[in-house]
């Protein structure tokens, strides 16, 4: 599966109540990755490891569930940027991370320890061991800013003009990506957004190649409904850039490599355009609000890309 945050980190807890997560390979997007306080923080990768081991923050979808910010609020005194809300259980992760990152452990490595340490059997690939980051173009807005900072800070404010994805050219995909996509049986791209978490690990050397040649059945699900991101600014992005803003554009992103495209059924209505792009539709309840809402959910793709 190729994963971005929470969206990806919903389904994911649903298909692996179905699974053995030991079949599991996660390929995570890293270009939301940032330096705060000199930490190296990596959203995706954690909200998909504390979904997984029961620890986050439901109502968010990110950070840790009754996590505190005693730290935080204390590193206010030092410095201005304090925009970021790192929570002081949130932060050991950090910690943990920076520190191995320093003794020239490689991320992946260290991410494979964090996912052990939290009790998890499924294998959690970051996207690449070197760095990428996602940079967003405003309209009159000068400099290109990091993703966070667009999405946090500045609250997805301001006409997006373009994404950029600094480092990602001479990046390379992280070991055994590239077999994960040439030997899986079947690959599935989760209700993530497809511009900021999808097209960085897409954009990898080899990775579209690959799975354009993958024999592997390829799903993906629309993290669009009736053109509204669950969460996030996809909206904006999408329309900024110049694509459509409802699943379809959605699926026009990924139609050279993917078979069955899953709509949300209030966008059923839509089939007709998704067949017109060469994929089979599918339509499901793609609102993940409850266990079983994912486990549904999963089950439908599941039965999908069995067809
Ligand atoms: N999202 C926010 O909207 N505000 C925050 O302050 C924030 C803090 C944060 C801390 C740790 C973490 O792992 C995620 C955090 N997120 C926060 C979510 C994150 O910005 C996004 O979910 C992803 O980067 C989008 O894929």
């Amino acid at each position: 599966m190729l994963a971005g945050g929470v969206g990806a980190a919903r389904f994911l807890r649903g298909l692996c109540s179905l699974l053995d997560p030991k079949r599991l390979t996660l390929v995570v997007n890293t270009g939301d990755d940032e330096t705060f306080f000199g930490l190296h923080v990596s959203p995706d990768l954690d909200t998909v490891t504390y979904t997984l081991a029961n620890r986050v923050n439901t109502v968010r979808g990110w950070g840790v569930a009754g996590d505190t910010y005693r730290c935080l609020n204390a590193l206010r005194r030092f410095y201005s940027h304090t925009w970021f809300q790192l929570g002081d259980a949130d932060l050991a992760t950090h910690i943990y991370r920076t520190d191995a990152l320093r003794a020239g452990l490689p991320l992946s490595r260290i991410t494979a320890d964090i996912a052990r340490r939290h009790g998890l059997g499924v294998r959690i690939l970051p996207m690449s061991d070197d760095p990428v980051r996602t940079m967003i173009h405003i309209a009159g807005g000068g400099r290109p800013v990091p993703f966070q900072e667009y999405l946090v800070k500045r609250r997805g404010r301001g006409r997006v003009r373009a994404v950029t994805y600094q480092g990602l050219e001479s990046a390379r995909p992280v070991a055994g990506l590239l077999t994960a996509v040439r030997e899986a049986d079947a690959i599935i791209i989760p209700p993530s957004n497809p511009i900021v978490s999808i097209e960085p690990i897409l954009g990898l050397r080899g990775v579209r190649g690959a799975l354009r040649r993958s024999r592997a059945r390829i799903a993906a699900v629309s993290p669009l409904v009736r053109g509204m991101p669950i969460k996030g600014p996809l909206d904006r992005l999408l329309a900024g850039l110049g694509h459509d803003v409802s699943a379809v554009g959605v699926a026009q992103l990924y139609r050279d490599f993917v078979d069955v495209f899953v709509l949300d059924e209030r966008d059923a209505d839509l089939a007709a355009r998704v067949a017109a792009l060469g994929m089979r539709p599918l339509v499901a309840n793609t609102i993940m609000k409850t266990l079983a809402q994912s486990r549904a959910l999963a089950a439908a793709v599941l039965e999908g890309l069995r067809r």
